[in-house]
């Protein structure tokens, strides 16, 4: 990880660390720099406000809230800052599947705008987050375009096995001890 924080992971609650330390992992192996903070639109809003005023004097470049439920912490955040906004709908295990988050989330009003990725989309909220820090910083678009060449050659890799074993033998994954599906990550 690098020294200087540059990118604000923040969740509603300490129950979101199982899938938001996902951003965090992706984060350092781009050796981006980050915050990780636990605020709640609704319990903790002057910490909320405070955090998303104090942003960018702390060098933040991009910050990464994630909420389940009734998900207003993006948006909050949003309202307190230019600093761009992911928001990361999140499935807490209350019913709604994340759907609940993931409206509360891209229902945005025009003038106060928040990205959102799909639900429990940590990961991917910490990929965007890296392309928008690599619009300045050639060094980051390298990493990132190495990331996109070495996926796109795994995903080659399993198509040729794929092709070379066919079907009824081709375990995603590659094989022993992986049960089907197995080879699925959190996105
Ligand atoms: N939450 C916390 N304050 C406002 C919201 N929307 C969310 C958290 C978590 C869910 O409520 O982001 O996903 C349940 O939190 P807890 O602490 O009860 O487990």
């Amino acid at each position: 990880m690098t020294d200087r924080h540059r990118v604000g992971i923040v969740m509603g609650s300490d129950s979101d660390l199982p899938v938001m330390r996902e951003a965090a992992k992706t984060l350092e192996q781009f050796g981006v720099g980050f915050e990780v903070a636990v605020l709640s639109a609704h319990r903790t809003p002057d910490d909320a406000v405070e955090y998303a005023r104090t942003a960018a004097g702390r060098g933040i470049g991009v910050i990464i809230a994630g909420a389940g439920g009734a998900a207003h912490l993006p948006g909050v955040l949003a309202a307190y800052t230019t600093v761009p906004v992911i928001g990361v709908p999140l499935d807490a295990g209350k019913g709604l599947g994340g759907v609940d988050a993931l409206y509360s989330i891209v229902q945005m009003p025009p003038g106060v705008p928040v990205a959102a990725v799909g639900i429990n989309g940590a990961r991917n909220a910490a990929l965007l987050a890296v392309a928008i820090l690599s619009l300045c910083d050639q060094h980051l678009r390298e990493a990132l375009r190495d990331f996109r060449h070495a996926q796109a050659a795994s995903v080659r890799a399993k198509a040729e096995r794929l092709t070379a074993e066919g079907l009824p033998a081709y375990v995603p994954g590659g094989g022993a001890g992986n049960a089907p599906g197995g080879n699925r990550r959190s996105r």
